[in-house]
């Protein structure tokens, strides 16, 4: 089983930092920096090699809240990240974006 459907199915602990219908927002396990959170769609869609119309107002729905939600863990400054496929370093098959942040994140890569 996918470990984010089971974090957004409750069945894994997660420390969320957001939640809605259409998505879930909660602290990276292995942060890269002060701030590390993910911000997942509830529906499982593997990557965004599988974006289309139809599935793409999750991307949409994550990108506008994520203002507030980093807003909320104190930073304004951040980067979105995107891992996208195994030589991509995409570890967990179901679609993310890093938002990492809370320092000067200069060149570093995920
Ligand atoms: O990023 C996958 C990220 O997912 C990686 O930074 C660790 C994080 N991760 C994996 N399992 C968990 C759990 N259970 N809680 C929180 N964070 C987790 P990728 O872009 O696929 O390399």
């Amino acid at each position: 089983m996918c470990v984010f459907c089971e974090i957004i199915n409750g069945n894994i602990p997660s420390t969320k930092v957001y939640e809605d219908d259409m998505m879930v927002a909660f602290k990276d396990l292995n942060p890269v920096a002060p701030v590390h959170f993910l911000c997942v769609p509830k529906e499982h869609i593997e990557s965004a090699n599988a974006l289309n119309e139809e599935n793409a107002k999750y991307v949409s729905h994550i990108f506008a809240k994520i203002p507030e939600i980093a807003k909320s863990q104190g930073i304004e400054s951040y980067r979105i990240i995107n891992n996208c496929g195994s030589d991509a370093g995409q570890t967990v098959m179901h679609l993310h974006f890093h938002v990492i942040g809370g320092t000067e994140l200069g060149e570093k890569l995920i």
